[in-house]
Parts: structure tokens; sequence; C-alpha cells
């Protein structure tokens, strides 16, 4: 049946080219949606611009904001997830950032050198993960809002420094300190209890500074100190080594798979992927993708890495990382 439209719609669609930002491409695409006639024709392109709108909504980067409320700070959660970066003075936070993301904090051989949490955005494949730098935590000094803002995160790299005296008691005096505050920190396969008494963070532990020549003895000494079940990950952000393992573990800690949206009839680019929460189902996916979606899924298809080339799925069935899922109202 063909789709009919009228000119205005054409005229409209002209504008989509010059919109700058995802906001105005979004209210574009929402007119558009508005002026399509509701038939059978149309439905192929109705669940076009609804995928496009929730698209750019889930994906656009909002700005990470830092907001100051008295001595608290608030930072907007953005891309796959958020991420504090912890630890002593000078352990090498913010030359991970630096090293991890676009960002250019200051960094300096003396403690102190970051005053504010300042939030990032890392590249990891097709997605992003927002990562925090924060003031370094001492045994005398831990601000009340640095403790809220690791509550809050999605997971924790503690970082610690292969170069410094002795940083398996560096890293007993951090968790001291956390315990303080009532923080615990657990390894990524630790499922968080709801009884404890204590505030539960995945966390990876970052050994950072693995050039210096007495790393090896020390990073020894930290593996002793840990935990068994802990990620303990080896980096340098002078020669670089192990940063590329070190971003995807990140990516792990969030336990979040990516799933692409297909179109009836068209062919899919893996490139503007749906995030979610480790299994979740093709329900999920329809919610994410637009309300219309979920209220009147009949079924989907799916393809996937080695499974599956478009077998029918109901809504139960579980995803999994780079799914890909044509949803049929
Ligand atoms: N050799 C070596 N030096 C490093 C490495 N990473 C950081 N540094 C140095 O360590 C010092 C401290 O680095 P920062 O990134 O400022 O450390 P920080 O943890 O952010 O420090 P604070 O903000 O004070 O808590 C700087 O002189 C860095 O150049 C590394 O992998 N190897
Ligand atoms: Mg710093």
């Amino acid at each position: 049946m063909p789709a009919n439209l009228p000119p205005q719609y054409f005229e409209t669609e002209k504008k989509l080219k010059t919109a700058k930002t995802p906001e105005e491409k979004v209210s574009i695409l929402e007119e558009l949606l508005s002026i399509v006639p509701k038939h059978k024709g149309t439905e192929k392109l109705q669940a076009l611009l609804k995928t496009k709108i929730a698209k750019l909504k889930s994906t656009a980067q909002k700005k990470p904001t830092v907001a100051k409320h008295g001595l608290s700070f608030n930072i907007d959660k953005a891309g796959a997830g958020q991420v504090v970066l912890i630890g002593l003075p000078n352990a090498g936070k913010s030359s991970l950032v630096k090293s991890l993301t676009n960002a250019d904090p200051e960094i300096g051989d003396y403690p102190f050198t970051t005053r504010m949490p300042s939030p990032a955005m890392m590249q990891y494949e097709n997605i992003q993960i927002q990562i925090i730098d924060t003031p370094p935590i001492t045994p005398e000094y831990m601000e009340y809002w640095h403790a809220e803002l690791i509550k809050g995160a999605d997971g924790v790299l503690a970082i610690l420094d292969l170069s410094s005296q002795n940083p398996a008691s560096g890293l007993e005096n951090l968790l001291a300190k956390l315990k303080e505050k009532r923080i615990e920190l657990i390894p990524k396969n630790h499922t968080p209890s709801s009884e404890a008494s204590f505030f539960q963070k995945i966390t990876l532990v970052v050994a950072n500074k693995a050039d210096f020549s007495s790393s090896e003895e020390n990073l020894a000494a930290v593996k002793k100190a840990l935990h068994p079940d802990f990620d303990l990950i080896p980096v340098s952000t002078k020669t670089e080594d192990g940063l590329e393992i070190l971003r995807t573990k990140i990516f792990s800690l969030l336990d979040v798979i990516r799933v692409y949206s297909k179109i009836p009839g068209k062919k899919t680019a893996r490139t503007d992927p749906f995030t979610l929460k480790k299994g979740s189902t093709v329900m999920n996916l329809a919610k994410a993708v637009h309300k219309d979606f979920a209220q009147n899924l009949r079924f989907a298809r799916i393809w996937s890495q080695n499974k599956y080339q478009g077998q029918k799925v109901n809504r139960d069935h579980i995803l999994e990382d780079e799914d890909i899922i044509e949803l049929h109202i």
C-alpha cells in the first residue's frame, strides 16, 4: 500500500539536514511522526521514525553537568554506565582519565592536584562510558559528597600506585576509610547482598605505574592482600601497557549488553546500539525503543553472532551482547 505522504512531510524532512543537536533532530522527527497518516502503508515508516527518536534519546550524550548544591555534587549519568575513579593522592587517577578519554585534567606530582569531581566519556568500541575523576581519599580526608558519588555510581575503579613504598597498605587505608563511610568494595562476581550493613560497590582494582622497577614485587604484595576474586589490572599511563585490557574490563564491570533494533526489510549497521542490563529480554528492548512496541509487541526475530539467523522468539527471550532484534507489532 502506498504511503501517500503529504507535501508538508517532505518540507519538514528537509529541516533534518540542518539540525545540529540531537534534541533538534528529535523534535523534527516527532513532528514528522505526527504528520504521517496512520494506515497500513505507513507502518514501516512510523516504526523507522520511532526507532530513530528512541535511539537519539538514548544515545544523546547529555553534556555532563556538575551541579554543586552546597557541599554535594550531583553528576548526571551519561552513556552506558558511570564509573568512579578513587584512590590515594598521586596514584594516577587523573592520568588514567586522560589516557582513557578526551579530557585533559590537571596532573601533578603533588597530592590534591584534583579538587573537584569531573566527568569525561570513554569510547569503548561503539558505546561511551562515563568516567569520573575525583580528588584523593586519605585516612584523614574524605568529604561527604565523595561517598555519595561512589554510592550512586554503577562501578568503582580503585587506583593503586605501584611506585609507592607499600601499595598493599595503601589499599588497606583506602578500604578502611571507605568502611568509615559504610562503603564496601566487592569483586564483580560477588552479588551485592541486600542484607549487608554496608553499601556494596562492584570494583576493579587498577595497579598503576607498572613501569616502575619495584612494580612486580609490589603487585605481588597487593595480590596477596586482596580477596582473590578481585580483578587486579596492572597498567601504566606512561607506557600505555594494560590500557586496552582495562577498557574491556570496565565494559564488563558494567554488566551491560549492546542490542541493535532492526527495521523489517532494512540492513542493520552495528553502530548505534541500545545498552541494556545483562539478562534483559526482548520486552525490555521493546520498552527502550518505544512504548508502542512494548504495548503491542507480537513477536520478534533475532540474529546473533553464532546462533540465530532471523528465528522467531517471544517477549521473554533473554538477549545477549551484539544481538540484532526485529520487533513486530
Ligand atoms: N612513571 C609513571 N608516572 C605516572 C603514571 N601515571 C601517573 N604518573 C605520575 O604520577 C603523578 C600523579 O599523577 P596524577 O594523575 O595527577 O595523580 P592523581 O591520582 O590524579 O593525584 P591527585 O589528584 O592528587 O589525587 C604525576 O606526576 C604523573 O605524571 C605512570 O603510569 N607511570
Ligand atoms: Mg588527580
